[in-house]
Order: structure tokens, then C-alpha cells, then sequence
């Protein structure tokens, strides 16, 4: 079993050197299959997460500044039902960003962000734990099936698991069971979860919040195939798709697709893929919650709801439960 690293005082690294996914055999097989995907992770190379930065300052795009704002209104509230000694784990933290804020407020005892992308993990910890001296920071790095089974220390602090921005809405909903039981874990029996969820209203809205007038997200569609480019070499002309977001107001959800708008050749993996003009490529889905079902989901993952807050115009909630 690897050990973590010292790199500061209070920094720890841990390698869990996650498994590198066969990409080209992924990306070959969702991309022949009768209805071709991506999966939404290939957005997120630096230039992808470069423009998600882009999309969330857009008028369009409120979730993350909506969240932020509960998240600075509430976190006493928040705080007042949390035991005084806290651990943070963060699956999935990236730059760290949304977490200072509870840093700032809450002073936690521990931080143990659990991220995939080894250099940016490395780059926000060695920035972050200097400004909270207080705080032990556990750095972690390995993907989510790895984060969600690493064990909580009973004997410990209690562990708070931190998973905002409606990142949660990208799983389908059995692997979003999965998912929210795999948070369970992670928090461990005496632990906690304070997790964001966008919630479904006006199409309009939610359409508007998915085509932004600056083309942002846009640019953020068709960055998959750039990366997939740089990555794999597979010869995609990204400037010859289509973006297509719509909501599917059946299904509850934001669609994100990508439509050919000429015959096209990519090849990956050794196979030649034929794209003809109107195939679509489904990239991402974004599902849209109510308090009521989302608090139901999270009651079937083996957690109490204890408390939930939702902004004036009922556009994001922020969910406080713990293990039941
Ligand atoms: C980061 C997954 C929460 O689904 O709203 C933003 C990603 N996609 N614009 C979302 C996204 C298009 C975002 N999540």
C-alpha cells in the first residue's frame, strides 16, 4: 500500500496512482455503438476546465455562483449542525476552489481533497495549506472508485464528505445510486454529506444556462474532441460539429450533443469510425433534481437529510445529511 508523502507541515501526498483507463478502447467503443457517446470527462483536459471557468462567469450559467452564495450564507447554519471537530474529504476537488470557503469559516481540522489529475491536486495543496496552518491537509490522489472506498478513521474526527456543484447530475440514475452509496461509504458511520443538486425549472432557463450567447459551452462541447485529438490523434474536424443542448423535459434532464455537419473519418484505437453527416454524439447528460426526490435518493443511500437550502428563485439547493 503506497504511503503519503510529506511535502509541507501539514501536507501529506498519497499516490494511489489511479489506473490508467484504456482510453482508445473506451473511446472506439462508445463511439461505434448505434447511438455514439463521449463520456463527459474527455471535456476536461486544462483548455476544457480553462473554459468551464469561462462558462461559470456567463449571466446564463447560474449554478456555481448560486451555490456559492447559499454555501456563504449558510455555512453557520451549516456549521451549527456539525460536531466542532471536522474532517473535509472532497471526491472529484479539482482546484480546490469551493472549499476555501468553508476553510475560511469552518477551520476545519483536516482537508482531504481525492482527485485524479495528479498535477492539479499537487498545485491547489501546495498553494492552499500554507494559508491554513491549521488545517492537515491529506492529498490524495486516485479516481472515484478508489476515493469512494477509502475507509474513514472512526477513531478520528468526524468526516464530512464535500460534493458540490451538481456534479452528481452527470450519472445515470442507477450509477447514481452507486455513486451516492459510494459517498456513504466515504463518510463512514459516524460522518456526514454536503452535496449540491440543480433543480428542475423553466426550460428556457435551463436552455439559456446550456448555449451561452459567448459560446462558451459551446467551445466546452466541442473541446472533447480536440482532447481526443491531441490525446489519441483521431482526426476529428471539431469545427465541423454542431453543439446541441436541449432540455428533455421527460427525462428531466440537460442533453448535451454533438451533430456532424459532414461526413467525417476519425480513427482510434486502429479502427476507422465513419461519421456521416447528422450523426449526433451525446456528451454529457445533466440531470435536474427537486428537494423532495433528491432527499429520497439520498435516504436510499443511507443517509438522514437533516437540513436543505435553496436560493430565492428556487434555481439550486445544498443538501446537509448524515449517515443514517
Ligand atoms: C460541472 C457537470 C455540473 O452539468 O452543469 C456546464 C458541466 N456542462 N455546462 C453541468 C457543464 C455544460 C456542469 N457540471
Amino acid at each position: 500500500m503506497a504511503r503519503p508523502q510529506r511535502l509541507l507541515p501539514n501536507l501529506t501526498f498519497l499516490d494511489l496512482r489511479p489506473p490508467m483507463t484504456d482510453a482508445a478502447q473506451e473511446v472506439a467503443a462508445s463511439l461505434s455503438a448505434p447511438s455514439p457517446t463521449l463520456d463527459p470527462k474527455y471535456f476536461y483536459d486544462e483548455r476544457g476546465s480553462a473554459l468551464f471557468d469561462a462558462i461559470t462567469r456567463t449571466p446564463e450559467y447560474y449554478p456555481t455562483r448560486t451555490e456559492a452564495a447559499l454555501l456563504a450564507e449558510h455555512a453557520d447554519a451549516m456549521a451549527s449542525e456539525l460536531p466542532g471537530d471536522l474532517v473535509i474529504a472532497e471526491p472529484g476537488a479539482g482546484g480546490c476552489d469551493k472549499v476555501r470557503l468553508l476553510l475560511d469559516r469552518w477551520r476545519p481540522s483536516g482537508y482531504m481533497p481525492l482527485e485524479i489529475s495528479r498535477q492539479c491536486l499537487l498545485d491547489a495543496t501546495r498553494e492552499l495549506a500554507p494559508r491554513y496552518p491549521s488545517v492537515r491537509f491529506s492529498a490524495v490522489c486516485a479516481d472515484y472508485s478508489q476515493a469512494l472506498s477509502f475507509p474513514a478513521d472512526d477513531l478520528g474526527p468526524a468526516r464530512l464528505v464535500f460534493f458540490p456543484g451538481s456534479t452528481i447530475g452527470n450519472f445515470e440514475p442507477t450509477a447514481r445510486a452507486d455513486f451516492l452509496a459510494g459517498l456513504r461509504r466515504l463518510a463512514g458511520d459516524h460522518g456526514y454529506l454536503l452535496i449540491g443538486a440543480d433543480l428542475q425549472k423553466d426550460p428556457a432557463r435551463l436552455n439559456a444556462a446550456y448555449n451561452d450567447a459567448r459560446g462558451h459551452t459551446a467551445a466546452f462541447n466541442r473541446n472533447a474532441l480536440h482532447h481526443l485529438n491531441r490525446r489519441l490523434n483521431c482526426g476529428f474536424d471539431p469545427d465541423a460539429f454542431e453543439h446541441r443542448a436541449f432540455y428533455n423535459e421527460s427525462a428531466r434532464r440537460i442533453e448535451m450533443h454533438l451533430e456532424c455537419r459532414r461526413d467525417q473519418t476519425i480513427s482510434v484505437a486502429d479502427q476507422r469510425i465513419q461519421l456521416p453527416a447528422g450523426t449526433r454524439i451525446h456528451t454529457e447528460n445533466s440531470y435536474k433534481f427537486t428537494v423532495e426526490g433528491f432527499s429520497r435518493e439520498l435516504v436510499d443511500a443511507g443517509f438522514a437529510p437533516l437540513s436543505s437550502w435553496v436560493d430565492e428563485e428556487g434555481l439550486f439547493s445544498i443538501h446537509l445529511a448524515r449517515a443514517a
